[in-house]
């Protein structure tokens, strides 16, 4: 190592895989045993490109993946889904148990201060298939016609963690028995969080969509409007431009913003296993273009639950 790749922190490369979102980090262990220069050009990538990819982590076990989390951000536990059993943090992402994440969202936004990103590891990768998509939130807001953007910018929606069964019915690959069960964790304390549509993010100034699968309503408007104005915003995220899509290979770890991008696991591997494993960060509460704080309505107790099969 030279001493000025020294003096950067490493001898570590950083390709972008889109030029707007996402990129490859090669050259790096990741450990709780990296410096904090490593550290700082760690987050300052992140902050710069949105989704770090990494390939040939497999040394990590779910220990070390916590350690090195922990230099990164402050972990933080899902408030309803336990942590892996002998782990702190770990959630584990398992598509024997109900793990198909393959609904657009960005984690936990139910929540007000929502995590700040997320650090995902293979464990067990389909031969073909299972890929992680993201979308750019902050890109999605920029190239918004301006009209769109003051639209978006004067509307606020509730997220919230409560459980559609018409959409767990139409689930590839997951047994309706099974994702009872996991919703019913999942839900056990539903959370309702009031946050903007745009939210100006802390490290950059830049405006990024706040939307998801959790987002279930635009305050003040018909129901009828609420959903085409999360539709309109929504398919504007996803598409093609905004977007990164990751092949996994065992031992990969991802990072994301998760103030500034979505995800969705495509489900298209079957009975195939496919096993990851997450630590959040805790993040910050966010804050409209006009300065205003999400508000969390306080969560409340297990609601009464339909039977999927009426539903
Ligand atoms: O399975 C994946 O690739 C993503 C799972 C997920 O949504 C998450 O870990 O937050
Ligand atoms: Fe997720």
């Amino acid at each position: 190592m030279s001493e000025q790749q020294a003096a950067q922190g490493g001898a570590w490369d950083i390709r972008p895989v889109t030029p707007a979102t996402g990129a490859e980090v090669s050259g790096i262990v990741l450990s709780d045993r990296l410096g904090e220069e490593e550290i700082a050009r760690l987050r300052e990538a992140l902050a710069k490109h949105k989704v770090l990819f990494f390939r040939g982590q497999g040394h990590l076990d779910d220990a070390a993946q916590e350690a090195f989390a922990a230099r990164l951000g402050q972990p933080f536990a899902h408030p309803t889904v336990p942590s892996k059993q002998g782990t702190g943090y770990i959630l584990d992402v398992d598509s024997q148990h109900g793990g198909r994440a393959d609904q657009w969202h960005t984690d936990i936004t139910f929540l007000d201060a929502y995590p700040s990103a997320s650090i995902l590891r293979a464990v067990v990768v389909p031969e073909a298939g299972g890929d992680t998509v993201w979308a750019n939130t902050a890109a999605a807001y920029e190239s918004l016609p301006q009209e769109l953007k003051e639209l978006a910018e004067r509307l606020w929606a509730v997220h919230s963690n409560d459980f559609d069964y018409a959409v767990a019915a139409q689930r590839k690959g997951v047994p309706l028995e099974q994702e009872r069960d996991y919703r019913q964790v999942f839900a056990s304390t539903v959370y309702e969080t009031e946050h903007p549509l745009v939210r100006v993010l802390p490290d950059t100034g830049e405006k990024a969509l706040v939307l998801g699968s959790f987002a279930k309503r635009v305050l003040n408007v018909s129901a009828s409007a609420s959903r085409q104005l999360l539709d309109l915003f929504q398919e504007h995220v996803v598409r093609l431009n905004h977007t990164v899509r990751w092949r996994w290979e065992e031992g990969d770890v991802v990072i994301w913003d998760n103030r500034a991008t979505q995800h969705v696991a495509v489900n298209d591997y079957g009975e195939q296993r496919r096993i990851v494993r997450r630590v959040t960060l805790a993040g910050d509460v966010p804050v409209s273009v006009e300065g205003q704080r999400s508000r969390t309505r306080a969560g409340t107790g297990p609601q009464p639950q339909l039977d999927p099969a009426s539903a």
